[in-house]
């Protein structure tokens, strides 16, 4: 699990407006949008209840400690999204303590292990890893427009690449799956396999394992991985789509400017706006 640099992370607030541009470009949705259409949820009944949620950040000097700009980040993308927000002054568990003496609606926090999300009234959690994977599989649905091919190759079989591909799969995808440990990847398919067990249109299993797997021959990739340099520049065309909600990302900055709005990838954007929507759903339903 990759855990993020203050490098990795610097920038975010003052790029949150034109990230959100780009990614209505790829979607034509807004990054609150995707996160509904992820939680299934009314934007309206989002947007409407969101300025009365009130999420404390605390930060965790667990592990390896506190990451400079990480809480101030992952409260600017709240407010962003219109939540009302604030950073606690102090960390771990006084920092939990006093949140929640505060009266906040919502908590969130992170270690080196896991991000979360917890909502109060419901008890009901929150995980970046979940979020982020269902959230970058409800961009690529959504950023094939024309409804064609709706199979997936699904590179990486950690909690982010087996979330991804079960939310393709609800979506109605086909999944191939991929990863460097093929006795995980054997495994996840199994899984998802006995979840999503119906076939496709041509009677073939909608979960399969790709030993082999080669980024060419594949339109619609999630990168799930924390390799940087995974897939080459020659085995990207002008009809691939890429989601990447791996750090750092596996292509080159040139595979960038060639996929523009056919590749979407961020650091904690999406993750994070998953995870505040599917908690404010536990008010909504
Ligand atoms: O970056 C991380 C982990 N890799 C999270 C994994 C979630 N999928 N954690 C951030 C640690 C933040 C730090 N404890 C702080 O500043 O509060």
């Amino acid at each position: 699990m990759t855990r993020l640099s203050s490098s990795d992370i610097s920038g975010i607030n003052s790029r949150l407006h034109s990230y959100d541009k780009h990614l209505v470009d790829c979607t034509g949705r807004s990054m609150l949008d995707i996160a509904c259409v992820c939680c299934g949820v009314d934007p309206d009944c989002v947007c409407e209840l969101a300025s009365d949620y009130k999420i404390g950040v605390v930060p965790v000097t667990a592990g390896l400690g506190i990451i400079s700009n990480f809480s101030d980040v992952v409260a600017a993308i709240l407010a962003y999204l219109g939540f009302s927000v604030e950073v606690s002054e102090t960390t771990d568990v006084t920092g939990f303590a006093n949140t929640v003496e505060a009266g906040v609606d919502g908590i969130f926090m992170a270690d080196d292990n896991r991000f979360i999300g917890y909502d109060m009234k419901s008890g009901r959690l929150a995980d970046n890893s979940e979020a982020t994977g269902r959230i970058y599989a409800t961009a690529l649905h959504l950023m094939n427009r024309q409804n064609n091919d709706r199979q997936a190759l699904v590179i990486g079989c950690g909690p982010v690449g087996c979330n991804a591909a079960t939310r393709l799969l609800q979506l109605g995808w086909s999944v191939v799956l991929y990863d460097t440990d093929t006795g995980k990847a054997e495994s996840a398919r199994q899984l998802l396999q006995t979840l999503h067990a119906d076939p496709d249109s041509t009677g073939r299993a909608r979960v399969s394992v790709d030993k082999e797997a080669r980024p060419e021959d594949y339109l619609f990739i999630v990168d799930a991985t924390p390799e940087s340099q995974l897939i080459c520049e020659n085995q990207l065309s002008e009809t691939s789509y890429l989601v990447i909600p791996g750090v750092p990302p596996g292509i080159t900055a040139e595979s960038f400017r060639f996929l523009d709005t056919r590749v979407i990838h961020d650091k904690l954007e999406l993750g994070v706006a998953s995870m505040a929507v599917s908690l404010l759903k536990y008010r909504i339903s």
